[in-house]
């Protein structure tokens, strides 16, 4: 088995896992704060996860939210479950993100919505795929027709909503930063804005946006940095300027 295949069969195997438990999750735990929860079903998704890597390629490394890290040329980056929250409440907004990067350089990216089955694979020079239908972003050129959704944006929410508010079709939060931006691949949503985002909450979808022909920018305009906590604008390519500009109006934020 290569390594997609091995991500593609661990995320359904956990998949099938995480739904006997979806709305009943059981041993939550606090970790920085009341907001921010980690379940026994997150823990034991990481380790079904790395251990069926590890069987397969011994000597790749990890990098993983619930506490695992091991560096290697070939990096895995993990989060087992992103939408614990919602998974928590029995919402159906959570998946499971997996990544793979050589040298620091994207190779592909998986996700996984267990509820609605969708899976989302997006690989380097080889286009983006959502249940094996090819994911192609088309563009829109005014900001009145988006959908866009926002991530954890703390301090930033509120004044982003009261300045677009009139200006887009809609604002839609879902709670899970992989789906979300994935949405943007898949033109369900036309731009997904979020800030201080980490590495295993994006790195699978950022393949996937990328691939499908979407632009991902962090607030500064610049490719946004993977490996360290950024912010990020997943868009269509002829909103995102308008969208870099209300975002300097209010004082942007990592
Ligand atoms: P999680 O479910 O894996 O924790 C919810 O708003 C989104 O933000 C989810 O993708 C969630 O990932 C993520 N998130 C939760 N707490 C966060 C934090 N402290 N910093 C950044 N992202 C966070
Ligand atoms: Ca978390
Ligand atoms: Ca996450
Ligand atoms: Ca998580």
């Amino acid at each position: 088995m290569n390594r997609l295949d091995v991500a593609i069969e661990i995320s359904k195997h956990v998949g099938f896992y995480l739904m006997q438990f979806w709305g009943r999750a059981s041993n939550i735990e606090k970790k920085e704060n009341f907001q921010d929860l980690v379940t026994a079903q997150d823990k034991n998704s990481q380790e079904l996860i790395i251990n069926k890597i590890q069987s397969h390629f011994p000597n790749d490394g990890f990098l993983a939210e619930e506490d695992m890290e091991k560096n290697s040329k070939n990096l895995w980056i993990i989060d087992p479950i992103d939408g614990t929250i919602n998974y928590i409440h029995g919402l159906p907004s959570f998946c499971i993100s997996i990544a793979y990067y050589e040298d620091k350089k994207p190779v592909f990216g998986t996700v996984y919505n267990p509820f609605t089955e969708e899976l989302f694979v997006g690989i380097k020079d080889e286009g983006a795929y959502l249940n094996h239908s090819r994911l192609k972003v088309n563009d829109i050129n005014n900001l009145n027709f988006a959908v866009g959704s926002l991530g954890f944006t703390k301090n930033f929410t509120g004044k982003f909503i009261e300045k677009v508010e009139n200006n887009v079709q809609r604002i839609r939060i879902i709670g899970s930063a992989a789906i979300s931006a994935c949405y943007v691949a898949a033109n369900k949503f036309d731009f997904f804005i979020t800030t201080k985002a980490n590495p295993w909450d994006i790195a699978a979808a950022y393949i996937i946006v990328t691939e499908a022909g979407g632009c991902v920018r962090n607030f500064t305009g610049n490719n946004p940095k993977i490996f360290e906590k950024d912010s990020y604008i997943f868009s269509k390519p002829s909103i995102l300027e308008t969208l870099q500009n209300i975002i300097s109006e209010i004082g942007g934020g990592i």
